[in-house]
């Protein structure tokens, strides 16, 4: 079935403009599609949802039928349209599921395109960085109210960095691709941050730290905004949206925007916490949140993105020795120069996390 058919089986027909394939995500195939309608254009995302990762592509997608419906409620007391700010699943046609199956048994879904939106996957603007945090922040505040114990684990131990570990040790031990000589230097800068990077899902094991309704996957780019206005739209990419801790979150966030380079880029040496990024962020993401935080909470922000930047880098460094069967890549060595650009910026945050928690402190 072509990208185009199987969005006829979401949307009533049309006329067909363009096509193009969105390249941006590690994990799914995604294509945006326009059409030309009687009054506007219509624009469409339709997505392949990986299911050798989504295991249950069904589940998967009734966990965000149900978090997208609950996000609407929110928006809608707030007075503001829903179809600018959530991004919502369409259902097939035919059957009303918010999937549909090709003939290979692939799972497809449908989303309406935020209207006017653009997403930033490296800005220097510090405006769009701080609104960026206070989408994540509202996001994390708004899933307050949603019953935890009613969604399905998409991946199972997703942000347990102690399991992330236990599959490193074991990629190192198959060597399944004749990898490890190669990048011993890079398996020891792991083992070294292993200790420390542990200790969040540790204290969430020991209850120290509650779990909350985390998205899990706080790129910024995860976030989409009006082209024109510069105003936050809508929160995206719910796959993840699962049980965690709000330093996953904040965490992953750090990670990604405040990193002086993309976490792909091989320019390792001027990889550094940018603190002005940082600034903007927390500013944003801790003045939507710091209400509900408990002490121990607000403690363990900054260790969140030392924490997700070793996790995310040992997942890249695990894939790299299994012979990139996770991550999608755009040449041979892209997992091993993630894993390192992810080594670089987990020893930026350590040499940095003094001031960093001076920031923090203001915004608490
Ligand atoms: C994957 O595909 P994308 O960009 O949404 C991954 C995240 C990683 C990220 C690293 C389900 O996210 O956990 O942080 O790549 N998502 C999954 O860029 O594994
Ligand atoms: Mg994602």
């Amino acid at each position: 079935m072509s990208i185009q058919e199987i969005c006829s089986l979401f949307v009533e027909e049309k006329d067909f403009i363009s096509q193009e394939e969105i390249t941006v995500g590690n994990i799914n195939r995604t294509y945006k599609l326009t059409y030309q309608g009687k009054d506007r254009l219509y624009e469409y995302v339709i997505q392949r949802i990986n299911k050798s990762i989504f295991t249950n592509p069904e589940k998967l997608m009734d966990n965000i039928v149900r978090v997208s419906a609950f996000l609407c409620k929110n928006v809608e007391k707030e007075g503001l349209d829903t179809d600018k700010h959530v991004l919502k699943p369409l259902l097939s046609i035919k059957d009303g599921l918010p999937f549909v199956i090709d003939e290979d048994g692939e799972y497809w879904r449908c989303y309406v395109f935020v209207p006017n939106s653009i997403t930033y996957n490296a800005t220097t603007d510090l405006s769009i960085i701080e609104k960026a945090g206070s989408a994540f922040g509202k996001f994390q505040n708004d899933l307050d109210g949603f019953d935890a114990s009613t969604l399905f684990e998409t991946i199972v131990n997703f942000h347990n960095t102690i399991s992330r570990y236990e599959n490193f040790h074991k990629a190192i031990k198959d060597d399944v691709a004749g990898r490890v000589k190669e990048v011993e230097k890079e398996i020891e800068a792991y083992k070294g941050f292993e200790e420390k990077a542990c200790l969040i899902t540790k204290y969430l094991q020991e209850g120290k730290l509650p779990l909350r309704v985390t998205h899990n996957d706080t790129k910024a780019n995860n976030v989409c905004f009006d082209k024109d206005t510069g105003e936050v739209l809508a929160v995206l990419d719910l796959d993840t949206v699962m049980p965690g801790a709000i330093a996953f979150d904040y965490g992953d966030a750090i990670r990604f925007i405040a990193n002086t380079l993309i976490e792909d880029d091989p320019n390792y040496d001027a990889v550094d916490v940018d603190l002005a990024k940082y600034e903007a962020f927390t500013k944003g993401f801790v003045s939507a949140v710091k209400n509900s935080l408990t002490n121990f909470e607000k403690a363990t922000l900054n260790l969140g993105a030392f924490t997700m930047t070793a996790e995310c880098g040992v997942r890249f460094l695990t894939d790299y020795l299994s012979g990139d069967t996770y991550f999608k890549i755009k040449y041979p060595e892209h997992n091993i120069v993630r894993a390192r650009n992810q080594i670089a910026y987990a020893n930026a945050i350590l040499k940095r996390f003094e001031q960093m928690e001076e920031i923090l402190k203001k915004y608490l």
